[in-house]
């Protein structure tokens, strides 16, 4: 009898995933405002394989939405450091971070 429920449960989990649609919560302690929401949105949707991507300010983090067959959470995580954010224990690409407009860098660097 617990089989059955436990087989039931994966098979939930399973149609709920979709195929290769994959949602992933990415830590981004670093931004900081608006800009830097709109940057790693705007970033990721250019990223193949991904489809949605939402940068929450209060919490700090970003949710995507992924194809598992085209890209992967590593790729994603690298895809935000390059923009110049930290993403979980990827640290923001040095050189990008720079690049940031100031509103963004506040505080920016003292978190890694
Ligand atoms: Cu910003």
């Amino acid at each position: 009898m617990r089989e059955h429920i436990i087989m039931t449960f994966l098979l939930t989990f399973f149609i709920g995933c979709g195929g290769e649609d994959m949602n992933v919560t990415v830590m981004t302690p670093t931004i900081q405002c608006g800009m830097c929401q709109k940057n790693i949105e705007v970033g990721l949707s250019k990223l193949d394989g991904v489809g949605r991507s939402t940068v929450d300010l209060a919490s700090k983090t970003t949710k995507v939405s992924f194809d598992s067959k085209k890209t992967d959470l590593l790729k994603i995580e690298n895809a935000i450091a390059d923009l110049g954010y930290q993403a979980n224990s990827v640290s923001a690409n040095p050189n990008a971070y720079e690049t940031l407009p100031d509103c963004c860098k506040i505080g920016g660097m003292d978190k890694m």
